[in-house]
């Protein structure tokens, strides 16, 4: 697969393998509480892992999309110091368990996501909510817009597609807030698939219809999920452009304090991830790209999907780990 936003290659590349292990090991604790129904228990031991392995690496990163504010997360707080010390300045965009109430209810597309970039190259997100569009490779630069209606976006999609309507999905979250998205989009004639919760998964699938089903992800998630998925996608392809939903004074104040200078800017892919940026996402329970992690008598297996996007290498590590007390159920 072509990737158009090839660049400088500033991150020393052995990182692009050790942020396999720290997305692998999130997913491994996770996946011990899938379907026990305590969301807040599986994220807590998602966080302790990737924080644990991520302190273990030989560089000078800096949180800049993480658990929240240093006032509310306790770890991996926007603003934390991670790593040795040592090595690379390098910021960082992590959700160790991406989709916490589906891994939660044991269903499918949980992911350990994280991206690690030049310092200063990603988007620093408030937590409040974007509105999002995104395609995967493959099509003419500027063929969707968010400023669009619905319904032209789709049209033009399946032009550019070569494909009449019917024959286009799209992923929209499942929530009360897109009722009229959700009726525009089936008035053009789409189909759609409704998730649950995971947005950086569904925008990551836009990237392989044919495996996933999905053509374009639309709808308003999470901020900091929107950056996650921009650094996905930067590195994969495609097209994705997001703004921030900044609609009370507070919210207004909080985002100008981290930088934002125009409340209704609309972010390219290119402003939330831009430079050299690598991405690693481990599957938690079973999804349409990734596997979940499975339990085995002898092994454990992971499933890593790792990209980096000065090169374009988009990799898929399937790994076998012998059972140990870094992988045991109990919390650090
Ligand atoms: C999305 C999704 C996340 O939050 O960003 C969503 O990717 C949006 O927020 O997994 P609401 O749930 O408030 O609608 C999550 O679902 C995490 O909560």
């Amino acid at each position: 697969m072509g990737n158009e936003n090839s660049g400088e290659q500033v991150l020393d590349r052995v990182l692009t393998l050790e942020i396999v292990r720290v997305t692998e090991r999130a997913a491994i604790a996770a996946a011990r509480l899938s379907g026990r129904g305590d969301e807040h228990a599986a994220d807590q031991v998602a966080v302790d892992a990737m924080r644990e392995e991520l302190n273990a690496l030989s560089i000078k990163g800096i949180v800049v999309i993480g658990e929240g504010e240093r006032d509310e997360a306790p770890m991996l707080y926007i603003g934390e110091e991670v790593g040795k010390g040592t090595g690379q300045e390098v910021d960082i965009a992590l959700d160790p368990l991406e989709g916490t109430t589906i891994c939660a209810k044991d269903m499918p597309n949980s992911l350990a996501v994280i991206a690690m970039a030049e310092k200063g190259s990603l988007l620093n997100a408030p937590d409040v909510y974007m509105d999002k569009i995104a395609i995967g490779p493959g099509y003419p630069a500027g063929i969707v817009d968010i400023d669009a209606a619905p319904a032209d976006n789709i049209k033009a999609l399946a032009k550019a597609k070569g494909v009449p309507v019917s024959e286009i999905t799209a992923c929209i979250l499942d929530r009360p807030r897109h009722a009229a998205i959700i009726a525009a989009v089936r008035e053009a004639g789409a189909a759609i698939r409704l998730i649950g919760d995971g947005d950086v998964a569904g925008v990551i699938h836009t990237t392989d219809p044919v495996e996933t089903g999905i053509d374009i992800y639309m709808g308003v998630g999470g901020a900091p999920e929107g950056v996650l998925a921009a650094a996905a996608l930067r590195c994969i392809g495609g097209q994705m452009q997001g703004r921030l939903i900044l609609d009370t004074d507070e919210k207004r104040a909080r985002a100008a304090r981290m930088g934002v200078e125009d409340p209704n800017r609309i972010y390219h892919m290119e402003d939330m991830a831009s430079g050299d940026v690598l991405f690693s996402a481990t599957g938690v329970t079973d999804g349409n790209m990734l596997m979940g992690v499975k339990f085995e008598r002898d092994y454990i297996r992971t499933d890593t999907l790792v990209m980096r996007s000065s090169t374009g290498t988009v990799r898929r590590v399937s790994a076998k780990h012998s059972h140990s007390e870094k992988f045991s159920s109990k919390t650090s």
